[in-house]
């Protein structure tokens, strides 16, 4: 392969990174898995839309590619290499009330972190025998759950559209054909493999084999960030009792994109900022300084719709997953001030 050309105008931080030097470094290296530095960058340069444009193949990845990680990582979560990553998922350390108690602003919370084997490989290079695997060991794992969070698993194969189409709608299921994805490797075999759980409420949901092996959700109506999170922590606990987990010392838990790794803890809510929203710099000023990331309604790379945002916390590694949930409130309690305000 040879070092790609970039348009002038291309923002992602492969680009800004990618220098000749470092693509020289690492043209001819590889991780025990196979994965290669022309893997790790093909969806950011396929797509030079991209906002960082690099996933691993493996934990190794991470080592091996660090003179284009690592910069990447620091500028994405502020992380330099002599950090440490402290995880407390510790339920009893978040004291918070609900910051929308009328629902005025709030319509939904939901919290996520993302989930990989540590026998497999990453999504990326991994087989398709190994990613059925994954899919059995991991919703047999989810079979004994019972109360709140006793649901059933639904694989994609054989789903109906109608189905696959509302659960998207309704942001329970992930989207189909993502080109970020695909170009990185994460849609082979495609809808093999992959599926998701719930309970009735879909209250709490596991994703399985999309862009990490599991994606762990608790979801719900309103703003009680706590309630939320409360029930992914009893969910994770439990599911790590049956499945071990792909984990490092320094990068906490490890995952097919960089903006992940740590926690890979996103927290977000639907929020409706009519007023403020029409002043987009003040917006981003506040979210900026809140470390919260603007996204549209139906996930990333979406719009808004009908002046709702997707708000979540930016930094997922070196800070605590208690320190992401209070990143989210904090940050929409001065929304919410700010649009009362206007
Ligand atoms: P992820 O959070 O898993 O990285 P996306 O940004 O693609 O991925 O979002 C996945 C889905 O979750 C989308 O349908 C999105 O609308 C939905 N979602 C995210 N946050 C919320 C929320 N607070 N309330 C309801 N749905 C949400
Ligand atoms: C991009 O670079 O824009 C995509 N590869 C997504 C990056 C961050 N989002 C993610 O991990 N879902």
């Amino acid at each position: 392969m040879n070092f790609p050309n970039f348009p002038k105008d291309c923002k992602s931080l492969l680009c800004k990174y990618l220098t000749k030097e470092v693509f020289e470094e690492l043209k001819n290296k590889k991780t025990p898995n196979g994965f290669t530095i022309e893997k790790a960058i093909n969806s950011g340069v396929k797509n030079i839309d991209s906002g960082i444009g690099v996933y691993a193949g493996d934990k190794e990845s991470y080592d091996v590619f660090a003179p284009l990680f690592d910069p990447i990582i620091k500028e994405y979560h502020g992380f330099e290499k002599s950090d440490k990553h402290i995880s407390n998922f510790n339920p009893k350390d978040l004291k918070m009330t609900n910051p929308d108690p009328s629902s005025q602003y709030i319509l939904s919370t939901r919290i996520r972190v993302g989930r990989n084997l540590a026998d497999f490989p990453l999504g990326t290079i991994i087989s398709k025998e190994q990613r059925d695997e994954v899919e059995k060991r991991v919703s047999d794992a989810l079979k004994s759950f019972d109360g709140e969070l006793s649901g059933s698993y639904y694989p994609l194969k054989g789903m109906s559209k109608d189905i696959q189409e509302q659960l998207i709608k309704d942001h329970f299921l992930f989207k189909e054909g993502d080109r970020f994805l695909e170009a990185a490797g994460l849609n082979r075999d495609w809808p093999e493999g992959r599926g998701i759980y719930h309970n009735d409420d879909k209250t709490f949901l596991v994703w399985i084999n999309e862009e990490d092996e599991l994606r762990i959700i608790s979801m719900q109506q309103g703003g009680d960030i706590k309630e939320v999170f409360d029930r992914l922590a009893k969910a994770v606990d439990f599911i790590q009792n049956s499945v071990k987990f792909m984990k490092s010392e320094h990068l906490g838990y490890i995952t097919s994109c960089p903006t992940n790794l740590g926690t890979a803890m996103r927290a977000s809510v639907h929020i409706k900022l009519p007023k403020l929203s029409r002043d987009m710099d003040l917006f981003k000023k506040i979210t900026d300084k809140n470390h919260l990331q603007i996204r549209g309604v139906h996930g990333e790379h979406s719009e808004s719709e009908g002046g709702i945002f997707d708000i979540s916390n930016k930094r997922r590694l070196g800070v605590s997953e208690v320190d992401c949930a209070y990143d989210l409130y904090n940050g929409v309690k001065e929304l919410i001030e700010v649009e009362k305000s206007l």
